[in-house]
């Protein structure tokens, strides 16, 4: 399946990468330039190795789509896959008086008594997250992240562009074209982001109508990251050819600096260890037409029947 591509990813960072250490301090294995492709048709790339939980992946998803950079919505729909980046905002700022946070994602990694009071500051924030209206409005933002950039991106005249939208309507009335392009790298507002967006530039692609999507990754987490970044773009890819009225072609993931966190490398082992099934398949709402109307109850993955999923900590 086409599982295998993203298998031998892991093989040849592990078996081909050089040391690099990282912005984190953990240190990785990485390689720089790596292409992988999936043909939507196989099925739905969500790997079977080890399970991705397809709920967090499709409300993040929305969550972009909607243009939203508050990590609230992601927390009421029990999503914390962006908490410790709006949390860092938090402890690095004037206002938080608490025990003190610096490092928390190494630390709580290494001392048992921190990781106890790390999680309790990480449960009252989010709880003040999603219950206090002005907490959240400052302390749940991200910046101009990803939804951003998408749905709102400011130009020098003061305009906003809808690149989400404009993208969609370029391929209904333009399928030809080679400019289906949307981008989430806008130099003048790194600074204001809780991390530069790592998917930085996405391109769509019709013929024989079908439509294949590409991703260029400036950064990616092999055993974290990635797995929920191509499932991501697959069912973007699915959703707009959904609106469309396309099939679906090729999802291909082009990779920059591609790692392997070394305290990953277990991990890896085990999810080599195990033999990939059957991919699974994507059902959308076919009442609905408008990606913009969809919402969490309208995309689910059948068959979907993975190895049990494998814990790893995340580095900060
Ligand atoms: N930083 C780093 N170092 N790696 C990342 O992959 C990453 N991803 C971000 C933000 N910053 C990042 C946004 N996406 C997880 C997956 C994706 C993601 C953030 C976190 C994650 O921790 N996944 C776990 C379990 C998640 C859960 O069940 O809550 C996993 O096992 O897949
Ligand atoms: P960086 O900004 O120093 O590159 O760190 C970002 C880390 O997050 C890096 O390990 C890549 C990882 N990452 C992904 O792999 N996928 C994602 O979608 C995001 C947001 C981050």
């Amino acid at each position: 399946t086409s599982e295998q591509a993203y298998l031998q990813l892991l093989k040849d960072v592990l078996e081909q990468g050089v040391r690099k250490d990282d912005r984190t301090g953990t240190g990785t294995i990485s390689r720089f330039g790596y292409q992988m492709r999936f043909p939507l048709q196989d099925g739905f790339p969500l790997l079977t190795t080890k399970r991705v939980p397809f709920r967090l992946i499709a409300s993040e998803l929305l969550w972009f789509m909607k243009g939203d950079t508050n990590i609230r919505y992601l927390l009421q729909n029990n999503n914390g896959i962006w908490n410790e980046w709006a949390f860092k905002r938090w402890v690095e700022s004037k206002e938080y008086n608490g025990p003190d946070m610096t490092d928390f994602g190494l630390r709580s990694q290494r001392d048992e008594a921190f990781a106890r009071k790390y999680e309790e500051e990480m449960e009252s924030f989010t709880h003040r997250v999603l219950h206090d209206d002005e907490f959240a409005r400052t302390y749940g933002e991200l910046g101009d992240v990803y939804g951003k950039q998408w749905r709102q991106w400011r130009t020098s005249q003061g305009e906003y562009i809808d690149q989400l939208k404009d993208v969609i309507e370029a391929i209904k009335t333009n399928p030809d074209s080679r400019r289906l392009i949307v981008t989430a790298w806008n130099p003048e507002d790194i600074p204001s982001m809780a991390l530069p967006p790592c998917h930085t530039m996405f391109q769509f692609y019709v013929s024989e109508g079908n439509l294949s999507c590409q991703l260029y990754q400036r950064s990616g987490d092999i055993f974290l990251g990635i797995p929920f970044n191509i499932a991501s773009y697959a069912l973007l890819t699915h959703l707009i050819a959904h609106e469309c009225g396309l099939g679906v072609g090729d999802f291909v993931h082009t990779i920059g600096d591609a790692h392997i966190y070394s305290n990953h490398i277990e991990q890896i082992e085990i999810q080599l260890s195990r033999e990939p099934r059957e991919l699974p398949k994507l059902i959308l709402n076919s009442d609905k037409r408008s990606i913009f109307d969809f919402e969490l109850d309208d995309m689910r993955v059948v068959q979907y029947e993975p190895h049990p999923s494998i814990k790893a900590p995340v580095a900060v």
